[in-house]
């Protein structure tokens, strides 16, 4: 008599699989998971990843413009670990059966998106400052949630990439800090950075609750654990404060305290710059879009080299 392994079914799978995000457990790779599922994840990873790595080219674009040894030593190492940031991420999502040289080509074709904010000019040195503190702080504001995402490897990831963040955060701050205490042309430099980075770092939390097509699926997965809406407050709430502690304006006449909710009421968000943004017309998509591009052409050498030496070394280690 042989002995048959009972089949289990799709519906078994999908009640396992709603049991564990209902008890706050983690997916992981080896699990089933609905084909939704896996391809919100793939692309909400891989969009992650490609700010990260998008996101390289407004700050490392005053690397060698730094003012001081110490400044540019600070920028380089976040430079850096942005770079990290998108490996992880990348990795996350291989682990989802996600191709990578699939990716950088959706990227470098305009069929994935990154984040609206890196679409911005970098003008001046105080822009790397308010990076660090507005986008940053926002960056961090959308990913403490994340760490505790239903898919393991990408809360795993988050865990890091957040401590990581919360130091560029400080960096940031310091810097602007330390402008502030200086010459009347740097405080106007930060408050020129400030105003133009503000209502681009309140959009960096997506689209109103109402017109956001994906939330109420990946709250229902938990993969998002709060709404755009949600968060977006949580960073204004947070970030006026820290705004009066530097001794900025932000550019809001309408944003004041309202005792009766508890935060902050802010005035009305553009959301047809956001939308310009998103479908590749903002002022810098496409210089961001050629220049990763170009670096992935001249990085050609790099892979095929390194291809030739795996297999060399496989044959090797068959012989
Ligand atoms: N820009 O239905 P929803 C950083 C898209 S990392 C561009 O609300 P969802 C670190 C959205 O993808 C910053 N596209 O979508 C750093 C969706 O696209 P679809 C990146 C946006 O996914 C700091 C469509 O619009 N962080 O800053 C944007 O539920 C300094 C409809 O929107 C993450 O990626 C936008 N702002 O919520 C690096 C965090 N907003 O469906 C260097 C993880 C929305 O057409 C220097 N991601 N879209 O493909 C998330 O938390 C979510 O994906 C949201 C969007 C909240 C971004």
């Amino acid at each position: 008599m042989t002995l048959t392994q009972p089949e289990v079914s799709e519906v078994d799978l999908e009640g396992h699989f709603e049991r564990t995000v209902a008890k706050d457990q983690r997916i992981e790779p080896r699990d089933w998971m609905p084909e939704g599922y896996r391809a919100t994840m793939i692309r909400q990873i891989a969009q992650h990843a490609h700010s990260e790595i998008i996101g390289m080219q407004p700050e490392g674009n005053w690397i060698t413009r730094a003012p001081s040894l110490r400044r540019k030593a600070i920028l380089l190492a976040k430079v850096q670990d942005e770079a990290g940031h998108g490996l992880y991420l990348y990795s996350a999502a291989e682990t989802l059966g996600a191709d990578r040289p699939d990716l950088t080509e959706r990227l470098i074709s305009g069929r994935q998106k990154y984040s609206s904010i890196f679409n911005y000019p970098t003008l001046s040195f105080a822009d790397v400052g308010v990076i660090g503190w507005l986008v940053d702080g926002a960056a961090i504001c959308n990913q403490v949630p994340l760490c505790r995402s239903s898919y393991g490897p990408y809360a795993r990831a988050m865990i890091r990439i957040c401590k990581e963040e919360s130091f560029h955060q400080r960096q940031g701050f310091e810097l602007l800090m330390t402008m502030m205490k200086g010459t009347t042309a740097q405080r106007e430099m930060v408050r020129d950075a400030v105003n133009r980075f503000w209502w681009p770092s309140l959009m960096m939390f997506g689209p109103p609750d109402a017109d956001s097509p994906n939330t109420a699926r990946s709250m229902a997965w938990r993969i998002k654990r709060h709404t755009n809406d949600e968060l977006r407050q949580r960073f204004v709430d947070m970030t006026v404060p820290q705004a009066e502690a530097l001794g900025v304006t932000l550019p809001d006449p309408d944003l004041k305290w309202n005792a009766a909710r508890g935060h902050y009421d802010f005035g009305a968000i553009d959301w047809t710059e956001l939308k310009r943004v998103i479908s590749g017309e903002g002022p810098c998509n496409a210089q961001r879009v050629a220049h990763r591009r170009r670096a992935h052409e001249d990085g050609a050498w790099v892979r095929e080299a390194a291809a030739a030496y795996a297999a060399k070394h496989e044959g090797a280690v068959r012989d």
